[in-house]
């Protein structure tokens, strides 16, 4: 499928684009960023109608699947300025049914469907992936928007192509190939008019917005802490037109801040909303007992339960449903942080923000519209399709971008959730001043970092202070999960100040 190799590099070369574009530029240098790796080399034209990848060698297309052009789905910000969405993705398999040659949809609403007809709305960028099933030579073609793939040579071989659909209407799709279209390779393509219905109106915003945390605590003297946590079962928005039905604390992803000071005694409420269909629990890492909490607080629809625990050592810490099967309450949704400070507090920022990093395990695949369901054999074997900040895709872009000024100091705690995959948790533009390492606020911060580890279950704390007006975007710097919904963007108005960075050689810098 897709070459990593590849992606690294155009996410490499894109994010270098991006830090040498002028300021001005800025817009178009971080969708640059964002699209990144997920064009991989080939623009997924707006004003282009098609693009074809281009016939390859036989020898390059046997053996298995080589085509390593899969144009992604990409995304952006349209306050961005830029106007990609989501690919509506096809996947086609040529085989054999009822004695006739056909094509088979594979994933998604097509799956196993023979010649399945493809619908899709006007204005979509439409994608399709052919993969040839059998090892006789294939395309696909669609005459009217002339667009096709490339002839698909030998069993397991792919081609992908793309285009935008700007006519309404029905349009044969079929193999180009003599004799094929004839012998059943034929398919229909519906283009609707209008755009898509998104599902905002019965789906749940799920996303924590980054800047909705409590304030510091700093010097106060230790107290008991109510904590009031609500488990609700919603369905959520995952992307436009896409949802999932979320497991969470508070109705949002990650669940809400908690905040003490060590010394603090916790006390923590459970209640299990009384329309869940599940037992839930919570587990503090920033407890000591059995559990973290959890032996005490597994509820069941429509109870409530409470256990408290001492905050005996200050940190950054994750809590998260521990009710078996643990690894889908957390994907689902059931994770977040709580600080203990420290005595007096942290250094004081200007800043602070709040963002967390899970995986989702759908059946369908990255990009499909409509409700997803978890797929346990994805989840078990950590395969997933969608890595998100904040719980949906374009949570920390779309939605809620993170804004700050120039000048000012900013702070991020950053929590994985997972259940399954580490972050390289980076800033493209930015460089840490201050990283509370593994999430101890116990030791000296390190400084001068680029990107931070953080595992499943952990969390740190990032400090940096801005000097330059412009657009920072958060990633996972293993990149090619931007090409599956991980990415956020840190807004900074103010001057750009050239003397940072600037177009051009030293010598025409303003002074
Ligand atoms: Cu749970």
């Amino acid at each position: 499928m897709t070459n990593p190799v590849l992606l690294a590099l155009a996410a490499a070369a894109a994010a270098l684009f991006a830090c040498m574009f002028p300021a001005r530029h800025a817009r178009r240098a971080i969708a640059a960023a964002i699209g990144l790796a997920a064009m991989t080399f080939l623009a997924l034209p707006a004003a282009a109608q098609t693009h074809d990848h281009g016939a390859q060698p036989a020898s390059e297309q046997s053996g298995e699947a080589s085509s390593g052009e899969e144009a992604a789905p990409t995304r952006s910000d349209p306050a961005l300025g830029t106007s990609y969405h989501s690919a509506t993705t096809f996947t086609l398999r040529t085989g054999i049914a009822a004695g006739r040659m056909v094509y088979i949809g594979v994933g998604g609403d097509i799956d196993g469907q023979v010649n399945p007809e493809l619908m899709v709305h006007e204005g979509e960028i439409v994608q399709i992936n052919l993969i040839n099933g059998e090892g006789a030579e294939h395309d696909v073609v669609i005459d009217q928007y002339a667009a096709r793939s490339s002839i698909v040579v030998g069993k397991n071989a792919s081609s992908t192509f793309s285009f935008t659909a700007n006519k309404v209407g029905e349009f044969a799709y079929f193999c180009s190939i003599a004799g094929h279209r004839l012998a059943g390779m034929e398919g229909l393509l519906r283009v609707m008019p209008g755009a898509r219905e998104t599902m905002d109106m019965d789906a749940a915003d799920i996303v924590r917005d980054p800047a909705d945390l409590p304030g510091p605590i700093g010097s106060r003297p230790t107290q008991v802490v109510r904590v009031d946590f609500e488990t609700i079962e919603l369905k959520g928005k995952l992307d436009d037109g896409t949802t999932y039905v979320y497991w969470t604390f508070n109705g949002k992803v990650p669940g809400p801040f908690v905040r003490v000071r060590v010394g603090d005694t916790v006390q923590v409420h459970l209640k299990n909303a009384s329309d869940s269909v599940m037992m839930h629990s919570v587990d503090f890492h920033a407890a000591t007992g059995p559990g973290g909490g959890a032996d005490f607080t597994q509820t069941a629809p429509g109870d409530e339960t409470v256990v408290t625990f001492q905050a005996l050592k200050p940190g950054i810490y994750v809590y998260h449903c521990a009710t078996p099967s643990v690894a889908h309450h957390i994907t689902s949704g059931m994770y977040g942080l709580i600080l203990v400070e420290p005595e007096g507090g942290l250094p004081q920022v200007d800043r602070e923000f709040y963002v967390m990093q899970g995986e989702l395990y759908t059946v369908e695949t990255f990009g499909t519209k409509g409700d997803l369901e978890m797929d346990y054999d994805k989840l078990t074997s950590e395969r997933p399709e969608y890595f998100l900040f904040n719980g949906a895709v374009g949570a920390l872009t779309k939605s809620h971008p993170l804004y700050a000024n120039a000048g000012e100091t900013v702070r991020i705690f950053f929590g994985v959730g997972g259940p399954n995959y580490t972050s390289s948790f980076h800033v493209i533009g930015e460089i840490f001043d201050h990283v509370y390492t593994l999430g101890s606020v116990t030791t000296p911060p390190v400084t001068g970092v680029q990107t931070v580890t953080v595992p499943p279950g952990g969390a740190t704390i990032v400090d940096f202070k801005i000097d330059r007006g412009g657009h920072y975007v958060l990633v996972d710097h293993a990149l090619s999960r931007a090409e599956r919904g991980l990415a956020g963007y840190l807004i900074v108005d103010g001057p750009e100040n050239d003397a940072i960075m600037h177009a051009g050689p030293a010598d025409q810098s303003p002074e």
